[in-house]
C-alpha cells in the first residue's frame, strides 16, 4: 500500500555542504549531510509517496519567530566572509565563530565590525558551519515547513516537510546545533496565526529542541513538548531540556536516561500525546536521531517503537505538520521516517 502522506522537497536543500564540525575545538567530518535527506526521500519514494516541491513564502512567517536581524545575517554571511578573502587568509572556508557575545559580558554586546566577529554574535556554538548555499538550503527547508502548513490547512491530514538543515536548536535571534532557520517553530506560528485554537508541537527528536522552547516561552497559544536525552547526562544541548523548564505554562520537558528504549520513550510520546490533547494543529518534530544505533545520541529506539510514536500521534486526530529533524544513521534514516508516517497514517485512515 502506497504512503498517501504528500512528502515536501526542494531540492535547494540539497545545497547545505558544512563539511565539517568544529568539536572541542577538533575538525571533524560533518554528520549532517545531504545524504541524509536523499536516503530518506528514495526510501519514501520507494513507499510510493508523492513528492511534491516546496512553494516560495514571503519573509513574513520567518520574521514572525525570528529577530529579522538573524535573518538578515544568515542570508548575508557567507559572501561577507567570502568577501573578506577569509577562506585564502587564514584559510577558513566555512563561517565559523571563534568569539562569542556571552550573556555575561554584557546585556548588550556592541555589533563587531570585523566580520570574523560577526559570526559570535548570533551563532552559540562551533558546530555549525556556513558555506556558499547554507543560506539558500535554510530558507527552502523554511519553504518546505510553510508547503507542508498550506496542504494541511487546505485539508490533508497530515504532511511531511523534508526539511534539511533541521531547525529546532535555533532560537528567536541566535543558531547552534546544526541548525539555522526553526523550521518547525516558523511552521508552528504560521499555523498559530491561521488556526482557531492552540497549536501543539511535540519534538521527538533525541536532542532537547532547545530554540523551539525559547522561541514560545512565554506564549499560551503555543504548546512545546520534547522527549530527549537528559543534558544532565552529559548530552547536546547541554544548559537547556531539563523537566523543571515549563515557561508561562505551556512548556514540557521528559529528559529520558541514556539508554532508553521503546518502553520509556513510548511512556513519554504517550504522555505529551494526552498532554497536547486539546489542540488545533499539531507540529511533530521528527527527529530519528533517538533509533538504537544513531552515532549522536544514546537512545536505543526501535523502527517498531517509531511506528507506535506515529499511531500515538496519529490517534489525536489533529491536522498534523510532520518536519524533519534530526537522524544520522544513514542505512536506518530512510526506514525510520517511513516506519513513522505509516505509523501516522494508519492512525488516520
Ligand atoms: C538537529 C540535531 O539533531 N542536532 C544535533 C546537534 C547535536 N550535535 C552534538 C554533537 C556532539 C558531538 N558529536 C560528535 C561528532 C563529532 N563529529
Ligand atoms: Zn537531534
Amino acid at each position: 500500500m502506497a504512503l498517501t502522506i504528500p512528502v515536501v522537497w526542494s531540492d535547494d536543500c540539497s545545497l547545505h555542504d558544512p563539511a565539517a564540525e568544529i568539536w572541542i575545538g577538533v575538525r571533524t567530518p560533518a554528520v549532517e549531510t545531504a545524504a541524509r535527506t536523499d536516503a530518506i526521500l528514495e526510501e519514501l519514494r520507494g513507499g510510493g509517496a508523492e513528492i511534491v516541491d516546496a512553494e516560495g513564502h514571503d519573509d513574513a512567517a520567518l520574521h514572525a519567530v525570528h529577530d529579522p536581524e538573524l535573518v538578515g545575517y544568515l542570508a548575508s554571511a557567507w559572501d561577507a566572509w567570502q568577501k573578506a578573502g577569509l577562506p585564502t587568509d587564514p584559510g577558513q572556508d566555512r563561517v565559523v565563530p571563534y568569539v562569542f557575545a556571552h550573556a555575561a559580558l554584557t546585556p548588550s554586546p556592541a555589533a563587531p565590525t570585523a566580520i570574523w566577529a560577526r559570526p559570535g554574535q548570533y551563532c552559540y556554538d562551533t558546530m555549525t558551519l556556513i558555506g556558499p548555499g547554507t543560506w539558500e538550503a535554510a530558507r527552502a527547508a523554511a519553504d518546505c515547513a510553510l508547503t507542508a502548513v498550506d496542504l494541511v490547512l487546505e485539508g490533508a491530514p497530515v504532511a511531511y516537510a523534508c526539511c534539511r538543515p533541521p531547525g529546532h536548536h535555533v532560537c528567536r535571534a541566535c543558531y547552534g546545533g546544526s541548525c539555522y532557520l526553526n523550521n518547525a517553530a516558523i511552521a508552528a506560528g504560521e499555523l498559530a496565526g491561521r488556526v482557531d485554537g492552540a497549536v501543539a508541537v511535540i519534538d521527538i527528536d533525541a536532542h532537547h529542541g532547545n530554540g523551539t522552547q525559547e522561541i514560545f516561552w512565554n506564549r499560551e497559544d503555543v504548546l512545546v513538548g520534547s522527549v530527549h536525552v537528559d543534558p544532565g547526562a552529559g548530552w547536546f544541548p547541554h544548559f537547556l531540556g531539563f523537566a523543571g523548564e515549563t515557561g508561562g505554562g505551556a512548556n514540557r520537558n521528559l529528559p529520558l536516561a541514556p539508554g532508553s528504549g521503546d518502553d520509556a520513550w513510548l511512556d513519554a510520546v504517550s504522555d505529551l500525546a494526552a498532554w497536547a490533547a486539546g489542540a488545533a494543529a499539531l507540529v511533530l518534530a521528527l527527529g530519528v536521531d533517538a533509533a538504537g544505533g544513531d552515532p549522536e545520541s544514546p537512545l536505543q529506539v526501535s523502527g517498531a517503537g517509531f511506528r507506535e510514536a506515529g499511531r500515538i500521534l496519529g490517534e489525536l486526530g489533529l491536522p498534523t505538520v510532520v518536519v524533519q529533524e534530526g537522524g544520522y544513521d544513514l542505512e536506518r534514516i530512510g526506514p525510520l521516517v517511513l516506519e513513522t508516517l505509516l505509523g501516522l497514517e494508519a492512525a488516520r485512515a
